[in-house]
């Protein structure tokens, strides 16, 4: 029987209408006439808003007078995408909404459309904290998600002439922002600098400046769940607007000096992804939300209390680290439970390190942040006291447990040289209970390689948690048409809230009326992305070809440069007439990827891939067989348009560099087959849609560690196989650069002579896997079997499991339960 269970409804379209009329008269004080689409926009999110009040306050009672422990989940960035639809469905007020939209005479995609995306992330790692939060709400656990509102998100991405990449700043804050509710009256207070004095034993933190951290609030309604937790992104204002004194003096650019520099704290998002940071405000942004966010946990669960019995702040929260960026606040809640409160050390270590657990998103050795311990004693001086005397008690710890030297040695959280240096993944393992990575194969890593010493002598604080993607947005709002298929196919939409139940739609894996059903909606998001494509940027793209897409941050162990080089390649090979143009299976090729705005050669790599775009799209030889498109500021709108409507994904870096990836996640969700190598969680997700449905090739990490030992040679690999000497001499030749032989020499040089992510070592292989990709695609309905089949088996990649994963192993703590 088919049972499809509409979403409760708060609201009813008559009174989402007169919110709406309610809030253009009084709140922007426009009639239903004068409204623009941007307009009832505002209006619509503010009625959500005040229809998710009460869940919102209830949520909140329940959290602290309740005895389930809150989650507080710490993270740098937050890349929550657009708002209102989302919350709308979370609701169960989209209909609602659209009838009320369109009863007033405006276009609901229209009005949408005016949302200005919250662009508070880089990439992977904000995009995950937003599908969390999501799912924490979704799952009824009481939680926080705390994080910084930067006034500039990452930048936004343009292309000059030459097809380089142009950073223009991202003012999304420019126009009136309802989901953010400032909150003045539960600011907090946040020093720097100055030095520690000592008073009867006591030691005694005199900061030099205080900023004021003003929490900005976003609801976070779970999907039928009736909770409404908390998102709360802290903003830095200053206390002193102007120094009186100065501007009597009429020096008016001193007198506002103090507020601009207060302010700059939250000004700007780090466009840095998984690389290095080493920057005095990049620390005073880490240390600003996180002693925010400590503060406003102790207010909140023991209010207008003097002397709290700080020693239960296990049993109401735990705090989870995304990443090392907030790993600060362990020596922070030692400094207030020491200092502030009065705990011995033993105690407050004690309470620390039962609060805390530890994220780590990363392999690169590099992007594991190490701070100049002087840096941190001229901000922070109580802080770097703190930090000294944990790794003193935990070298002390370590002598009882092992009598290897050399490894205690390495396992110092502060270096010991000239210029001693303080490693946050250090400090994070040894200050929190868990330690986990992001999927299989990296938490392996983590054990095995980065975090070796310390997985020998606590292997029980080692453990994975795969990322997961929130199905919300990622298929019904980002493909409502799969959505519908879906639910017809499994004759409910309960789906939306336990993935695993997609694993029902296999048996219809043989049904071909119903893999044609599917071909087709695949079909028609090709058709709706090519006309948004034209839309918003321009693109021809023939939906009658092939979707290839590659959209992730520009960076060498991604390897976009081996989908180029593959790419360009092929285009050799008709240009010199060793492929007939007739025999190629049409294709569009689509990147996405933005670079950090300092990172040399994949700004060189993004100017050449549209370099590519330009030569190939022109070329009558090729008869439009081959399209390379370059959408430019890619973003999480984009990413919900063009996922759907993508039939095959490249998730193709070297083994072992990839934490996870969860870009992977939402193409296999959306129906793409996945071309990739064993890395990050592509191998999870290769063991569950079955060999014979993924495209694999390339080394192993094995592989990978016994090239390097045996000394890798990239040129040799250009000498070996032809097709890469021609694509590689093409762009040395100038091919793509108006015949200027000098515009990519430095990535020609690197290719061939250093390579560090082998790209050169893989490149047959990949270029091999073509073909059977190919053939594959020939063959629309055997596609498309496999590609039903990827939906079928990847419910498990639902952030809502992931969620439950951390509940059940990490955090020991559930759900508050559903509110009616
Ligand atoms: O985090 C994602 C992973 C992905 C990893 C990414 C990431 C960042 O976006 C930024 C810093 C960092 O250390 C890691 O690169 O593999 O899927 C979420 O875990």
């Amino acid at each position: 029987m088919t049972e499809i269970t509409a979403p409760k409804s708060p609201v009813t379209t008559a009174e989402f209408t007169e919110g709406i009329r309610e809030q253009l008269k009084y709140g922007q004080g426009v009639t239903p006439e004068q409204a623009t689409p941007a307009d009832v926009y505002v209006a619509s999110s503010l009625v959500v808003r005040h229809y998710l009040q009460d869940a919102w306050f209830k949520t909140q009672q329940d959290m602290v007078n309740g005895h389930t422990k809150a989650v507080g989940y710490l993270s740098a960035e937050f890349l929550i995408g657009k708002q209102l639809r989302n919350a709308l469905l979370n609701a169960g007020m989209l209909d609602q909404f659209d009838e009320a939209v369109e009863g007033l005479g405006f276009d609901p995609q229209a009005v949408v459309d005016s949302e200005y995306e919250p662009a508070l992330g880089n990439g992977g790692l904000g995009r995950l904290a937003a599908c969390y939060v999501d799912s924490l709400a979704s799952l009824g656990v009481p939680a926080f998600g705390y994080g910084i509102q930067y006034r500039y998100g990452i930048f936004r991405q343009e292309f000059d002439e030459q097809g380089r990449q142009i950073e223009k700043p991202e003012y999304w804050l420019a126009n009136e922002e309802p989901w953010g509710h400032t909150d003045y009256n539960r600011s907090q207070k946040v020093s720097f600098g100055g030095d520690v004095v000592e008073k009867d034993g006591k030691k005694i933190w005199k900061p030099a400046w205080s900023v004021r951290a003003v929490p900005v609030d976003y609801m976070v309604p779970g999907y039928e769940s009736g909770r409404v937790n908390t998102l709360r992104l802290w903003s830095a204002r200053s206390y002193d607007e102007f120094d009186l004194l100065t501007f009597n003096k009429s020096e008016y650019l001193d007198a506002v000096k103090p507020k601009v520099e207060a302010e700059n704290i939250s000004k700007i998002l780090y466009p840095e992804d998984s690389t290095p940071q080493g920057k005095r405000l990049r620390l005073e942004q880490q240390y600003f939300f996180v002693a925010a966010s400590i503060k406003d946990v102790i207010r909140v669960f023991y209010p207008g209390q003097d002397k709290p019995d700080l020693t239960t702040l296990p049993e109401k929260i735990t705090f989870q680290l995304n990443d090392t960026h907030p790993v600060i606040g362990i020596p922070e809640l030692m400094r207030v439970l020491i200092d502030e409160y009065g705990y011995d050390w033993e105690t407050a270590w004690d309470i620390t390190t039962k609060t805390f657990n530890y994220t780590c998103h990363t392999l690169l050795p590099e992007a594991l942040e190490v701070w100049p311990a002087n840096l941190i004693g001229e901000l922070l001086p109580r802080h770097l006291e703190i930090i000294k005397e944990i790794n003193e008690h935990f070298l002390n710890e370590l002598k009882t447990k092992t009598r290897d030297k050399e490894k205690i040695e390495r396992m110092r959280i502060v270096t010991n040289e000239e210029n001693p240096k303080v490693r946050m993944a250090y400090l994070a393992t040894a200050g929190g209970s868990h330690v986990n990575g992001v999927a299989e194969l990296h938490s392996q890593l983590l054990k095995d390689v980065t975090l070796r010493d310390f997985s020998d002598l606590y292997p029980g604080k080692f453990s994975n948690v795969t990322n997961g993607v929130t199905p919300r947005r990622f298929i019904r709002l980002a493909n409502p048409r799969l959505s519908n298929l879906i639910t017809e196919g499994l004759g409910t939409d309960k789906w939306l809230s336990d993935l695993d139940l997609l694993k029902g739609l296999e048996p219809l894996a043989q049904d071909d009326e119903f893999v044609k059903k599917f071909a087709a909606v695949k079909q028609a998001n090709k058709e709706d992305f090519a006309a948004y494509a034209k839309r918003e940027f321009d693109f021809d793209l023939d939906p009658n070809t092939m979707f290839n897409s590659m959209i992730k941050r520009l960076h060498e162990y991604k390897r976009q440069s081996l989908k180029i080089l593959a790419l360009i390649a092929k285009y050799a090979d008709i240009k010199s007439g060793k492929v007939s143009v007739d025999d190629v299976l049409p294709r569009t090729v689509i990147f996405g990827a933005k670079s950090a705005p300092g990172y040399y050669l994949a700004k060189l790599t993004i100017q050449l891939i549209n370099n590519v775009a330009r030569v190939v799209n022109n070329d009558p030889d090729i008869k439009g067989k081959l399209h390379v498109y370059f959408p430019w500021n890619y973003n999480v709108r984009l990413a919900q348009h063009l996922i759907p409507a993508t039939e095959l994904d490249e998730q193709i870096s070297q083994a072992g560099k990839e934490a996870s990836g969860t870009g992977n996640m939402k193409f296999a969700l959306n129906g793409a087959l996945t071309v990739g190598t064993l890395d990050g969680a592509n191998v999870e997700i290769r063991e569950r849609v079955g060999a014979e449905n993924f495209f694999l090739f390339g080394m192993t990490v094995d592989e990978v560690e016994a090239l390097y030992a045996q000394g890798y040679h990239p040129a040799v690999y250009y000498e070996r196989d032809p097709r890469l000497k021609a694509a590689i001499d093409l762009v040395a030749g100038g091919t793509f650069s108006e015949g200027d032989r000098n515009t990519y020499a430095p990535l020609v040089a690197d290719w061939l002579t250093k390579d560090w992510f082998m790209t050169l070592a893989d490149f047959t292989a990949y270029c091999d896997i073509q073909a059977d990709i190919e053939a594959l695609y020939r063959q629309p309905l055997e596609w498309n079997r496999k590609a039903l089949l990827n939906v079928a088996r990847t419910g498990y990649f639902s952030s809502d499991r992931a969620i439950q994963d951390y509940l059940d192993n990490i955090w020991h703590t559930g759900s508050l339960g559903k509110l009616a």
